[in-house]
């Protein structure tokens, strides 16, 4: 593999999304533990800049290094790629989870039913987010998406009975994979007679919400490596629900014409 220097042209910057995000707090810990990585900097943002920001590079031809995740719609749009992680620091195959507070089975067993068959492929949820990238407000791509989708959607609410206006809760993060499933399953609930509310929030008031249930839940757990340690703190007061998509990954991204393979060849 090559040995540009990139680290120079980019100010050894990684270009990270929100403060709060498990794939910052990695990123972080790669920047400690790689050599190659030896006074850069993770910078952060939002997921939304981070974007733009990899696709005025591109436009460019310019070397960018992000925080990256998939399911993303960036895979879709541009030629990506991993960069190697040989010390394992972003972990393996993550699954994205669902989480419940103590309590909802018996209080709103219909929402708790829906949420724990709420279930569906990378490729699903990436339809989703390429419609919202292309400009759809989420609530409406999330309506598409469900009306196209009678299957998928039927298995979800199997076995369930339709309320009258009953109040749901559902936070998430501003994160492009979490603003798709969160509308998807709202819809999906609000089609069965719920008064869904989704409050967007930073990650770890997320999880601090469900812990101590003011929100019913959430579809937005990554683990067992992005959200380790806030599973860690609020696992125990969390019902989890297990995955609702299998085969996420999250690590260092970079186009496919830059000339690393690996993140120890970032710096030569
Ligand atoms: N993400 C998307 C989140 C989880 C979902 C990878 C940006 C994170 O890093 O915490």
């Amino acid at each position: 593999s090559g040995k540009a220097n990139y680290g120079e042209e980019i100010n050894y910057e990684i270009t990270g999304i929100e403060a709060g995000a498990g794939v910052v707090a990695a990123s972080q810990d790669a920047v400690e533990k790689y050599d190659s990585l030896a006074g850069w900097e993770v910078s952060t943002s939002s997921s939304g800049a981070m974007a733009t920001a990899l696709g005025e590079a591109i436009d460019n031809e310019e070397p960018i290094v992000v925080t990256g995740w998939t399911p993303h719609w960036k895979f879709a749009e541009y030629d990506l790629k991993y960069l190697e992680d040989p010390q394992g620091v972003f972990g393996d195959a993550e699954e994205i989870k669902t989480m419940v507070k103590t309590g909802l089975k018996d209080e709103k067993p219909n929402a708790y039913k829906i949420l724990d068959q709420f279930q569906w492929e990378t490729s699903q949820m990436e339809e989703v987010m390429l419609e919202i990238q292309n400009g759809a407000d989420p609530a409406e791509a999330a309506k598409n998406w469900v009306s196209n989708n009678e299957d998928a959607v039927s298995s979800w609410t199997e076995g369930t009975e339709e309320v009258d206006g009953k109040e749901v809760e559902l936070v998430y993060v501003n994160w492009d994979s979490e603003i798709a499933s969160t509308n998807v399953v709202a819809e999906v609930m609000k089609e069965q007679g719920f008064e869904v509310t989704t409050t967007p929030l930073d990650n770890g008031p997320m999880w601090e919400a469900v812990a101590n249930g003011e929100a019913d839940g959430m579809v937005a757990a990554w683990l067992p490596a992005t959200h380790g340690s806030q599973f860690e703190k609020y696992g125990e007061q969390v019902e989890d629900l297990g995955a609702n998509l299998e085969g996420a990954k999250i690590g260092l991204v970079v186009p496919e014409y830059m000339e690393v393979d690996s993140i120890e060849d970032l710096q030569a």
